[in-house]
């Protein structure tokens, strides 16, 4: 009786090992996305990563790249050893492709060009033709958009300069600020005025007043942080505007 539970501990043992280690067990062959999301621009070429983990050949494997919740039609499907988009959605057409060289390491990573601001949403990645309990996984697309500040003189104040910061087509809405040639931050003239255009995407706009300086230097800077953006743009105030 006493060396009983050792060697069940000795069996159960082994058999864990010799399960857990083999290595041609598709079962445990698992689809594995990205932990982060995938941020870009609109108008940029970007990688869905999706691949199989051990790496083991997807060249004869099924691959369904959908959108969630997009009831009707694919984003891209590989089917039968070739892409066969016959019941692709229209928005995607002509602009997804996996990497068929890499379909042998079990990398099934979807190419999508071109993304536009309805892009950005979950996407699923499933191989119904794999035997493990993690067929699927979900990976998520921002997709940002940012534009130049423009700065403009809009007049004089009391002692000061009025001075105008817009920006026009950014997404996510942005945060806009005035700074000086320190890098401090001026109190604005008020908050941010922003609206959003018919496409959706935010125009802002902001006034400082500011006094004369040593160098006459002022930055206006627009940044998102989401998609970790900034664009800034500089004016040199002439000395002689602050004189009237
Ligand atoms: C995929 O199928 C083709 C044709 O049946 C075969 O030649 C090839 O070896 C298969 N590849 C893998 C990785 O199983
Ligand atoms: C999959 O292939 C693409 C294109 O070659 C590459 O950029 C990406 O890093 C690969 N992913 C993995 C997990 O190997
Ligand atoms: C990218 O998409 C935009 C908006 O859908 C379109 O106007 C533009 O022509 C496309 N650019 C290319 C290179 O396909
Ligand atoms: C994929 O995995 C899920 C969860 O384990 C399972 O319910 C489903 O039947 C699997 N799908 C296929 C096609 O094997
Ligand atoms: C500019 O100068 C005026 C008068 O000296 C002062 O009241 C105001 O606070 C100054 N503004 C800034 C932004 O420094
Ligand atoms: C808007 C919408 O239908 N969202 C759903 C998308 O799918 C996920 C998971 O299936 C749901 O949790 C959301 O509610």
């Amino acid at each position: 009786m006493k060396t009983f539970p050792t060697s069940a501990v000795w069996c159960l043992w082994i058999l864990f090992i010799s399960v857990s280690s083999s290595p041609t067990g598709s079962s445990e062959v698992q689809v594995v996305g990205p932990a982060d999301p995938v941020v870009a621009l609109a108008g940029d070429d970007i990688i869905l990563p999706c691949f199989l983990k051990p790496s083991v050949s997807a060249e004869n494997m099924t691959v369904e790249w959908t959108r969630l919740n997009l009831t009707r039609g694919n984003v891209h499907l590989y089917l039968d050893s070739r892409d066969s988009n016959e019941d692709q959605h229209p928005s995607y057409r002509g602009r997804t492709s996996l990497f068929n060289e890499e379909l042998k390491n079990g990398n099934v990573s979807l190419k999508l060009t071109n993304v536009t601001l309805s892009d950005a949403v979950s996407y699923r990645c499933f191989i119904p033709t794999l035997t493990s309990q993690v067929n699927e996984t979900t990976v998520q697309l921002l997709v940002g958009a940012v534009s130049q500040p423009v700065i403009s003189i809009d007049g004089t104040k009391d002692w000061g300069v009025v001075l105008k910061c817009e920006s026009g087509g950014w997404f996510p809405e942005p945060k806009m600020e005035w700074l000086d040639s320190s890098g401090t931050i001026l109190p604005a003239d008020g908050p941010p005025e922003r609206h959003r255009d018919s496409e959706g995407l935010y125009a802002v706009r902001r006034h400082v007043t500011v006094n004369q300086t040593d160098t006459n230097r002022f930055t206006c800077r627009v940044q998102q942080q989401e998609i970790n953006h900034m664009k800034e743009t500089e004016i040199h105030v002439p000395g002689e505007v602050f004189i009237g």
